[in-house]
């Protein structure tokens, strides 16, 4: 009845039964989740993705909102049950609107976020949200997970760009708030409900997000600096010499890069140590590169870094950050890993690293350390390739409480999702957690929307 209703209202080919076509659908990225769905539904406009929601609710079926499926917190997969539609974005994919003068562009959900940014380009803007994931993910799980990526030092997270947001709700209403406003404070700001809420409140279907000058040269560097601390002193170095123009500032241990040249032969064009800053500046005035360099020397020569290379071309900054996003990849192919994507407070960083290694030393032999990321906004992701039988509980744990020692977030970026709801509860006072519950209770009473991710009823 419902598969026959939603064939009705939405046509053939937007309701996808068929198991081999369903199943990249029914898996996230990294392959260590598999659902199995009633269906997968295309809807091509809001009013269709309306009508799915009220259908669905009227049959009591719920509803797990899709965009790339690149998230890393595995919570656009369904359950086992056979019982969900997977509501997959994909295809309302326009670019409705870019005002270069206003700064704004107004994007449907299922647009790739790689194909928002290259019209910004064209008109001279930037839409600054990027990550490695960027040829896949969509603007509807960017604005759902609120992404990071290596540009939140500059210009923050995705929640910082959205302007307005079209939502359509369990019930299936329709909410119009795609505003291009700078200054909007006329009552409840209610959008930043559903920017990172993975799904679970509501279904972004388009978003009208904030871009910026495009800059007119970028400088990238890599350098190599002998521990966390040292890395930290050149931050701060290099915030001091340069002031705001650092978009990225990025840290990659040893072993990233060895993962890396192991998987896909690419190499760092400077000595490997065990730390790595890739740093990258961007400005439309004269001379960035110049004071790029003379920052840099001053702290090599005052031994805050050990080696260093400036890209010398567009094709050379891109090897750079090859190198930095292959990363993920060559995990993957390492073998089985406890993904952690935890923040703390930007000082206690180091102490953060050494602590958390020495605890997987003593308490969880043979596993190894693959860390690396966004160190300029103190969050790492502190991956951990696990040997044949080792616990990816036991080690979250591990991780988890040292961060949970320096106030820290048991998700910077990634989101929760399904793999992390337990450690949710364990973390967030009793508090926010019934202030969550309190949300999305009454946004969705019956919690058919994304069951099971975030946080539990
Ligand atoms: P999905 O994976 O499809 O969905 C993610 C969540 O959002 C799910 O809970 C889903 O239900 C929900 N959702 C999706 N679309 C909608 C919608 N329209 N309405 C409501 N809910 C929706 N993330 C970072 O933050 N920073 C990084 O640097 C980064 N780098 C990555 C690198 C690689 C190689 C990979 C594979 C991933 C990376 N990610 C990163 C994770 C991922 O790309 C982001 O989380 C991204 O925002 C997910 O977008 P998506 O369209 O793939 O969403
Ligand atoms: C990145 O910064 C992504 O490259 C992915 O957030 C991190 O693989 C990861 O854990
Ligand atoms: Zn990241």
């Amino acid at each position: 009845m419902l598969l026959d209703d939603l064939r009705t209202a939405l046509g053939e080919t937007a309701v996808v039964t068929n198991p081999d076509d369903r199943q990249p659908y029914e898996r996230d990225w990294r392959h260590t989740v598999k659902g199995r769905a009633l269906c997968v539904v295309k809807p091509r406009t809001t009013a269709e993705v309306a009508t799915v929601m009220r259908l669905a609710a009227r049959d009591n079926v719920s509803v797990v909102p899709q965009g790339g499926n690149t998230g890393m917190a595995a919570g656009a997969v369904p359950d086992g049950s056979g019982t969900q539609i997977v509501l997959s974005l994909s295809r309302m994919n326009a670019i409705r609107h870019i005002d270069p003068v206003g700064m704004t562009i107004e994007v449907e959900a299922g647009c790739i976020l790689k194909t928002a940014q290259d019209a910004a380009e064209a008109q001279g803007r930037m839409l600054p949200v990027s990550l490695a994931a960027e040829g896949s993910a969509q603007i509807g799980g960017i604005v759902s997970t609120n992404a990071g990526g290596i540009n939140v030092l500059r210009y923050g997270m995705t929640r910082q760009l959205v302007l307005g947001l079209e939502v359509v709700l369990a019930d299936g209403t329709v909410v119009d708030g795609l505003r291009h406003l700078r200054k909007d404070n006329a009552g409840y700001d209610w959008k930043h409900l559903f920017v990172g809420s993975e799904g679970t409140l509501g279904i972004v279907t388009a978003a009208v997000l904030r871009i910026m000058p495009r800059p007119k040269s970028v400088v990238t560097a890599l350098l190599s600096v002998g521990s966390a601390e040292q890395a930290l002193l050149l931050l701060k170095s290099m915030q001091d010499e340069l002031g705001d123009v650092i978009n990225a500032f990025e840290l990659i241990s040893g072993f990233s890069l060895e993962l890396v040249d192991k998987h896909f032969g690419l190499k760092a064009p400077i000595d490997a140590g065990d730390w790595f800053v890739l740093l990258e500046a961007s400005s439309s005035l004269p001379g960035l590169r110049d004071a790029v360099e003379g920052a840099l020397m001053t702290a090599l020569e005052g031994g805050t870094a050990i080696d260093g290379v400036i890209a010398e071309s567009q094709a050379q900054a891109q090897q750079i950050w090859a190198l930095r996003e292959r990363i993920t990849e060559a995990e993957l192919k390492e073998g089985r890993s406890a993904k952690h994507d935890v923040s703390v407070p930007i000082p206690a960083l180091p102490a953060f690293l050494a602590e958390a290694r020495e605890a997987l030393e003593t308490k969880a032999p043979g596993t190894r350390l693959n860390a690396f990321g966004h160190a300029g906004d103190g969050n790492v992701h502190f991956n951990v390739l696990l040997p044949e039988g080792q616990d990816v509980g036991e080690v979250n744990r591990l991780v988890h409480d040292i961060v949970a020692a320096h106030r820290g977030s048991i998700s910077a970026e990634h989101g929760i999702g399904s793999y992390r709801v337990a450690e949710l509860v364990r973390y967030r006072s009793a508090e926010e957690l019934e202030l969550s519950r309190l949300i999305r209770r009454s946004l969705d009473p019956r919690g058919l929307l994304n069951p099971g991710k975030v946080i539990l009823p």
